[in-house]
């Protein structure tokens, strides 16, 4: 494992070919000031240039308290537009980049922090995770994608809820809603994660690209565009070499074929 600390904010390592990417600010639950949403901007361009997959971890007991709030309450009107244009342009690098990011939760998923969630591509949570978004008993709103990324996530009929009631949703509720796809025992989040991190580095980059990017644009396009779109995309992914050798691989039976389901 590699370690090599670019901020102390996220702290980067790196173990083969996934990136794990520490939110290191613990006496403050993780929560993101402007210099904290920078450091995940350079852990994020340094694992997208270096590793095949990463994950989102945390340092302490919770994953994130959100926007750090002592920090937005000083702002001036125009700061915290061009405030949450910059979590929308970092977030963006995590879903619509070149690798897929995991993230392992754990204690708060809270507001900000369930957004950087839901713009992670897997999440994992333990079962000390919660999710709530208190922006309503806060007097804000999400700024940070969450009406785009948590409404598709869930649905806006239950992100609408837990903003109006502020109410605290269990990791088992959360993935009967569909914002989570494991929930694990308490302090087994980083491992699974990490686990599903390698395993995705080992796809062809090229399919891991069509999932990250084409996927969510097909989603938002016409069904006829949609398919159109699927076509393209595929022959692209089929051309490459490497897809050639891996399809070469199965028919000549040197690759494992696909397994019934274990313990998911
Ligand atoms: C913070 C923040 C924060 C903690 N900004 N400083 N997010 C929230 O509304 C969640 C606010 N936080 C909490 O409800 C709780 O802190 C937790 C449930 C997450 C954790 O509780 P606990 O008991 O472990 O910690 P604590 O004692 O409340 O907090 C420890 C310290 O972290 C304390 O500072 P201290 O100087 O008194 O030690 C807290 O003030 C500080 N802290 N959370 C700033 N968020 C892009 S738009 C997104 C909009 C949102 O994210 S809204 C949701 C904001």
């Amino acid at each position: 494992m590699t370690e090599n600390h670019s901020d102390d904010l996220v702290r980067y390592e790196q173990d083969g070919d996934v990136a794990i990417l520490t939110l290191n600010r613990p006496e403050k639950r993780n929560a993101i000031s402007d210099r904290f949403v920078e450091a995940i901007a350079l852990a994020v361009a340094r694992a997208t240039e270096n590793a095949k997959a990463a994950v989102f971890a945390s340092e302490g007991t919770h994953f994130c308290a959100g926007l750090d709030l002592a920090e937005h309450s000083e702002k001036p009107l125009f700061d915290a537009v061009k405030g949450s244009r910059r979590w929308h342009a970092v977030f963006d690098l995590i879903e619509r980049g070149n690798i897929p990011f995991v993230s392992a939760l754990k204690g708060a998923v809270v507001g900000g922090g369930f957004e950087l969630a839901a713009a992670t591509h897997v999440r994992v949570a333990d079962t000390t995770a919660f999710f709530a978004l208190p922006e309503g008993t806060r007097g804000i709103f999400v700024g940070g994608g969450g009406s785009v990324r948590i409404a598709r996530l869930i649905g806006a009929a239950r992100m609408g809820d837990m903003m109006l009631t502020g109410r605290s949703v269990s990791p088992d509720r959360m993935e009967s809603w569909g914002g989570v796809s494991y929930v694990v025992p308490e302090g087994e989040a980083l491992t699974r994660a990490s686990e599903i991190a390698a395993r995705m580095a080992e796809n062809s980059p090229v399919s891991n690209y069509a999932v990250i990017n084409a996927l969510p644009r097909i989603r938002d396009m016409s069904a006829e565009d949609g398919l159109f779109t699927e076509s393209l995309m595929a022959s692209i992914a089929s051309d490459t070499p490497e897809a050639k050798d891996r399809l070469r691989a199965f028919l000549e039976k040197r690759v494992a074929k696909v397994q019934a389901p274990g313990d998911g």
